[in-house]
């Protein structure tokens, strides 16, 4: 492991919890704006997080459903689904909705303090990590990234490493100078995939998913305890930094699997 030089932060579930209360809903106001009776209550939504992208996701839904338009149909309906979707996330965004993860803000101001540069590698769309960041870091947000890689920049998204593979190259870094922070197994791998190391800090929808191949897993970057490998230095109130990262790269070897 050499220096760490990049940290690239993952969006939906990492930076905030974006799920549930935020894309849910908002496709389920879409819906309604189009006339559809569909729902997507919060259980079958954590299975549909399965599928990467809301318009893929929308896509999978409509081919499983008795009351699927026809199909020639299909695309231009969830097009226009998604298109209103959005909408109504960077009004539910707007209106304080959704909260950025404890210990994101820290740990974005410890890169900046130290000089690591960051990157945004995400499967959403660019206009909902825009809602998202100015209403957080401000209308100046893009000045905290070194490069954002959104859904409509890539041909395949996660678990396709192709994000994170833009992302290094447009770094110039190797993937052994970088950090991945993922959420959800279909993150991890594509940053595995593209053999950058993973610290997974664990979201709502995936508390309990099986991890395999992170070098590091816990509940949150605010809480130094219930990390696996444990952090040394327990103390309350005290997230996790750039230091204890480097640590847990350091013991590469520790690399392993987390039920
Ligand atoms: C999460 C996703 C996204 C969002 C919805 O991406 O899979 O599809 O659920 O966003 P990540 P869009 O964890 O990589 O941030 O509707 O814009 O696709």
């Amino acid at each position: 492991m050499t220096r760490l030089k990049v940290l690239l932060w993952d969006v939906d579930g990492t930076l905030a919890e974006t799920e549930r209360d935020g894309h849910r809903v908002a496709f389920n106001l879409a819906f309604d704006a189009c006339g559809l009776p569909w729902r997507w209550d919060e259980e079958p939504y954590g299975e549909l997080l399965r599928i990467t992208g809301g318009r893929e996701r929308l896509m999978f839904d409509m081919n499983r459903r008795a009351d699927a338009p026809a199909f020639a149909e299909r695309d231009a309906i969830a097009r226009r689904i998604h298109a209103k979707k959005n909408d109504f996330y960077a009004e539910l965004v707007r209106s304080g909705a959704i909260a950025l993860r404890a210990g994101v803000l820290p740990l974005l101001q410890q890169c900046r303090e130290r000089d690591v540069r960051m990157g945004v590698c995400t499967t959403t769309s660019r206009s909902n990590l825009d809602a998202l960041m100015r209403v957080h870091l401000g209308s100046r947000w893009l000045e905290c990234f070194a490069i954002t890689v959104c859904g409509e920049d890539v041909q395949r998204k996660k678990p396709d490493p192709e994000v994170y593979l833009q992302a290094l190259h447009a770094l110039d870094v190797g993937p052994l100078e970088a950090v991945a922070i993922e959420d959800a197994p279909g993150g991890l791998a594509a940053a595995r995939a593209a053999d950058i190391p993973v610290v997974v800090t664990r979201s709502a929808y995936f508390a309990h998913a099986p991890i395999e191949g992170a070098v590091a897993v816990g509940p949150g970057l605010h809480d130094r305890s219930g990390w696996r490998p444990a952090l040394r230095g327990v103390e309350q109130g005290e997230g996790v930094g750039l230091d204890d990262i480097q640590a847990w790269c350091a013991q590469m070897d520790s690399v392993c699997d987390y039920p």
